[in-house]
């Protein structure tokens, strides 16, 4: 099970990045720096960015803290538009549906967007 886990979980890393556009890019010094730090204390990813949008639902699964969003492009980000699977606390999801118009807020760390805010689209 450990490695069906680990496998899952490179795919998972490998389609969110290539569905951000950051796949190939090196890292930037500061980056390095950062990465350099990581290897010794398991600290956070030092960035976290901000980024809000409005989105189409695809999926929801409460019970993993999951959202998938169809979303317009995220100028924070420079994100083109796209769909991705978010983390998201069971108390944002409980009155969306699939197929809601959503304006959301998120912290992507650089392999994972945390949704912070989700509303329906006015
Ligand atoms: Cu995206």
């Amino acid at each position: 099970m450990k490695k069906l886990t680990a496998i899952a979980l490179g795919i998972a890393l490998s389609a969110g990045l290539a569905g951000c556009g950051k796949q190939g890019e090196p890292p930037k010094a500061e980056e390095k720096a950062a990465m350099a730090d990581d290897a010794g204390t398991m600290a956070m990813p030092a960035e976290t960015k901000h980024g809000k949008g409005t989105a189409t639902v695809t999926a929801i699964d409460s019970a993993k803290g999951q959202v998938t969003l169809d979303h317009s492009a995220i100028a924070e980000l420079e994100w083109p538009p796209m769909t991705m699977g978010f983390a998201a606390k069971p108390e944002l999801l409980k009155d969306i549906k699939v197929g809601d118009k959503v304006a959301f807020e998120l912290d992507w760390d650089g392999k994972a967007g945390t949704i912070t805010k989700l509303g329906k689209a006015q």
